[in-house]
C-alpha cells in the first residue's frame, strides 16, 4: 500500500468551487495537516472520479472532503466508490443558494453515508476540523493541535459587545 498521499484529500467539482474549498485547505494547513486538492467533477470527468475514488484508500488517504454545488452528485458518487470517510460540502449555487446542493448531498439512502456539513464556507471548514478530528483518534500531537485551535478560538471571543459608533 502507497504511502505517498497526504492523509486528506480535498475534491470539489469546479475551479469556481476553490473559493469556498480553500477555507478547507487553509483550515488544514493551520492544523499542520498535509492535504492534497483536485478538482473531479462528477459530471464532467466522471471516469476521473472513478479513477480517483476507487484508488483512494490505496493512494494513501484517510479521509476525504468533497465539495460541490448544484446538482452535486460528487461527494455521494465518490463515497459509493470508496470505503474512506467521505465529508460532503454543499457549495454556494447562485439558482438556489446551495439548498439545491445540500440536499443533494445529505440525502443519501441508507447504506452509503456522506457526512453533510453547513452549506458554504462554514461547512468547508467544519469538514476540514471534522476530517482533523479523524486524523486525531490515532495522532496525539494532531489531537493537542485541536485542543489548541479551540482554546484560542474561545480566547478570542469577547466577553462582551461593542458599541462600534465611534
Ligand atoms: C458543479 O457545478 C460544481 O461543483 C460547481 O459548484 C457547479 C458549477 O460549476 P461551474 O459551472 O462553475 O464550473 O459541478
Amino acid at each position: 500500500m502507497s504511502v505517498t498521499s497526504p492523509p486528506v484529500a480535498i475534491i470539489m467539482g469546479s475551479q469556481s468551487d476553490w473559493e469556498t474549498m480553500k477555507n478547507a485547505a487553509d483550515t488544514l494547513e493551520a492544523l499542520d495537516v498535509d492535504y492534497e486538492a483536485r478538482i473531479i467533477s462528477a459530471h464532467r470527468t466522471p471516469e476521473r472520479m472513478v479513477e480517483f475514488a476507487k484508488g483512494a484508500r490505496e493512494e494513501g488517504f484517510k479521509v476525504i472532503i468533497a465539495g460541490a454545488g448544484g446538482a452535486a452528485h460528487l461527494p455521494g458518487m465518490t463515497a459509493a466508490l470508496t470505503p474512506l470517510p467521505v465529508f460532503g460540502v454543499p457549495v454556494q449555487s447562485k439558482a438556489l443558494s446551495g439548498q439545491d446542493s445540500l440536499l443533494s448531498i445529505v440525502q443519501m439512502p441508507a447504506g452509503i453515508p456522506v457526512g453533510t456539513l453547513a452549506i458554504g464556507k462554514a461547512g468547508a471548514v467544519n469538514a476540514a476540523l471534522l476530517a482533523a478530528a479523524v486524523l486525531a483518534l490515532y495522532d496525539d500531537a494532531l489531537a493537542e493541535r485541536l485542543d489548541e485551535w479551540r482554546r484560542r478560538q474561545s480566547a478570542s471571543v469577547a466577553d462582551y459587545p461593542l458599541d462600534d459608533t465611534p
